[in-house]
């Protein structure tokens, strides 16, 4: 055990990592199919390490079997690969084309979780820990062009007081069935839960980027660059309709865009996009390389109790969601992405939270398009221990995080974290570089952290641009007193609202409904119950919107979703709005009434 978390700490998260893109210049080869697997038992020492599996062909091993790419491998087979804990090894061959050998080859994972040890050939090219973000290594020196070369990918899932979430692992009793215990409610799918790719890429390329479009037209932007060779650098803006707005010859700059259309959020007016293209070029005029990214002009700013969206009050409704479905567990799938922001447009929501980790990059620039605004979190989720150690993790989590989705006009909040324990006096020495890091990265976002305690202990509130926090009346205090809801949740959020004079966002509140479980008069776990919890909520945030007090309301959550076994979770979590196939319950249907006909101010407006 000691070796694994000594592991986990040394590696630091890949940064600088631009989204993948194929054009004329750059290649992509995706490597989505059934891998080779192979499970260690759990909680294991290390045997592939130690013995150099790399090293040898996987699939001759007595258990080796396939594991489709991307998913969780959690469901796919028995109780024991479920709950595995520790070290699981892929692998799989792959031609690399001899025309490739003129560039540069990468191997891309857009997340393994929650560590993962990279060999190409036999030779060790890289790690990565925390999970839920892409990392990518430059694999040129490791592979023969013309050739087969073998991929081998070891991952370990362990969670420990040194990781995000933060977790511990207790022997159940069983003799090789190992119980993973992370300090959070939903269940740790582990793998390849993302896409894999091969890039090949010129070897004089973009490698990062940053643009900043705010509601006035300013524009400033950044590329670095990888190599050298190119003379000549062409940057050009280009509306929706491809009218070119502006042009630089420098790969850092600024400018403006007279009258820029701007992004608005769902119900504000249009999430309008831009494209920026960067062109390096040679000496006579050759294209060296090329990227595309579509942005949008807008800005947030806020007040002592309001969110503006290019200087207009908005008011965020939506949810807390899971990216995570039934079987594949919390894997990227175009299809259930659809679906879920398909229903996300149904319930005329404007918003959600990445809850508890930074979502898929298929999804972000999906936001974009759709105009669904979002907070996004990171994976810091329920810190219940404090250390440098930890403390460092986090901020390399955060720098990864703010690295990958900059550049998305829907990302209007960063959340540092979700309901740390907030009234240690431990907490806000651990905040205070995190915050100061996320503003010296991003000036242009409100900065969070979804907080649990209560105005009166909390220390970390004071740090935050926008109060978050998470509040269950009705269920995990005073279930069953519906009569109570309305006044408890209206005097917490008055005094959040005047003891810290921020925006207040109510990020979670509801209650479990077991899907067909239905009873007249209303009963903790029934359709009803949910349904009126959520009512008695709203009759308070309608005075206190009405007050200026409140800045948006998220329902704990979108969907039911998949927890570790528990006496209090039947089958997961069951506060849905959908079940986990995504099927409305009643709550989904008083949430659209609400969502749809109770639009921002903005809207009114017009
Ligand atoms: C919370 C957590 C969320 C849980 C939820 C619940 O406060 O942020 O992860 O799932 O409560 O249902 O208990």
């Amino acid at each position: 055990m000691l070796q694994t978390l000594t592991l986990l700490l040394l590696s630091p998260l890949s940064l600088a990592i631009l989204p993948v893109q194929e054009n004329e210049i750059r290649e992509v080869r995706q490597l989505n199919d059934l891998w080779t697997f192979v499970r260690e038992p759990s909680n294991s020492i290390g045997y592939g390490l130690k013995h150099e599996w790399f090293r040898q062909d996987i699939s001759t091993f007595h258990n080796a079997t396939v594991m489709p790419v991307p998913s969780a491998f959690n469901d796919l087979q028995d109780s024991s690969l479920r709950d595995h804990v520790g070290w699981v090894w892929y692998q799989r061959s792959e031609f690399i084309p001899s025309r490739m050998s003129k560039g540069r080859t990468y191997i891309r994972f857009d997340s393994a979780n929650y560590y993962a040890k990279v060999f190409i050939n036999t030779i060790e090219t890289g790690a990565n820990t925390g999970g839920h973000l892409p990392f990518e290594f430059d694999i040129t020196q490791h592979i023969v062009y013309g050739q087969k070369s073998t991929i081998t990918v070891a991952i370990n899932n362990t969670l420990s007081l040194t990781t995000l979430p933060q977790g511990d692992v207790k022997p159940t009793g069983y003799p090789d069935h190992i119980y993973q215990r992370g300090f959070m409610d939903f269940f740790p799918y582990s793998g390849l839960l993302r896409s894999v790719r091969l890039l090949f890429l010129p070897k004089t390329h973009i490698t990062g980027q940053s643009i900043i479009a705010d509601a006035e037209g300013s524009l400033s932007f950044t590329n670095d660059v990888i190599g050298t060779g190119f003379s000549k650098v062409e940057v050009i803006v280009t509306d929706a309709d491809g009218e070119i707005e502006y042009t630089s010859s420098a790969l850092n700059g600024t400018g403006k865009v007279a009258k820029p259309e701007l992004w608005w959020p769902r119900n504000m007016g249009k999430p309008y996009l831009y494209t920026i293209t960067v062109r390096l070029l040679s000496d006579s005029g050759s294209l060296i390389d090329v990227i595309r990214t579509k942005f949008g002009f807008r800005s947030i700013t806020w007040t002592k109790s309001e969110i503006l969206w290019n200087g207009r009050p908005f008011y965020c409704q939506g949810f807390g969601m899971h990216e995570e479905y039934d079987v594949r567990g919390r894997s990227f799938d175009s299809v259930m992405m659809t679906r879920d922001l398909n229903l996300v447009e149904w319930t005329g929501a404007n918003c959600y939270r990445t809850s508890h980790y930074p979502y898929s990059e298929e999804r972000m620039e999906e936001n974009d398009r759709r105009g669904i605004a979002v907070i996004v979190e990171t994976a810091a989720v329920a810190i219940r221990h404090y250390s440098d150690s930890i403390q460092n993790h986090h901020m390399d989590f955060i720098r990864a995080t703010i690295d990958r989705d900059r550049n998305h006009p829907s990302a209007f909040m960063w959340s540092l974290a979700n309901e740390p324990s907030s009234s240690l006096h431990e907490a806000k020495p651990y905040f205070v570089p995190l915050v100061k890091l996320a503003k010296s990265l991003d000036t242009t976002r409100p900065i969070t952290v979804v907080l649990a305690s209560g105005p009166a202990t909390d220390v970390v509130a004071d740090l935050l641009d926008v109060i978050c926090f998470n509040r269950y009346y009705g269920w995990y205090s005073n279930i069953g007193m519906l009569f109570k809801i309305e006044a408890d949740i209206y005097n917490e959020i008055s005094i959040w609202n005047k003891k810290f004079a921020r925006p207040i966002l109510i990020s979670e509140y509801g209650a479990e409904a077991i899907p067909g479980m239905h009873r007249d008069p209303p009963f903790a776990f029934t359709e009803e119950y949910q349904v009126e919890v959520l009512k008695e909520h709203h009759k308070a945030f309608d005075r206190l919107r009405n007050e200026k007090r409140l800045a948006g309301e998220m329902v704990w959550v979108f969907a039911d979703f998949m927890t570790l076994q528990d006496t209090t979770r039947v089958v997961g979590n069951h506060k849905g709005l959908f079940t986990r196939q995504r099927e409305p319950k009643m709550s989904a249907h008083l949430i659209r009434q609400r969502y749809s006909t109770n639009k921002t101010r903005h809207r009114d407006e017009l």
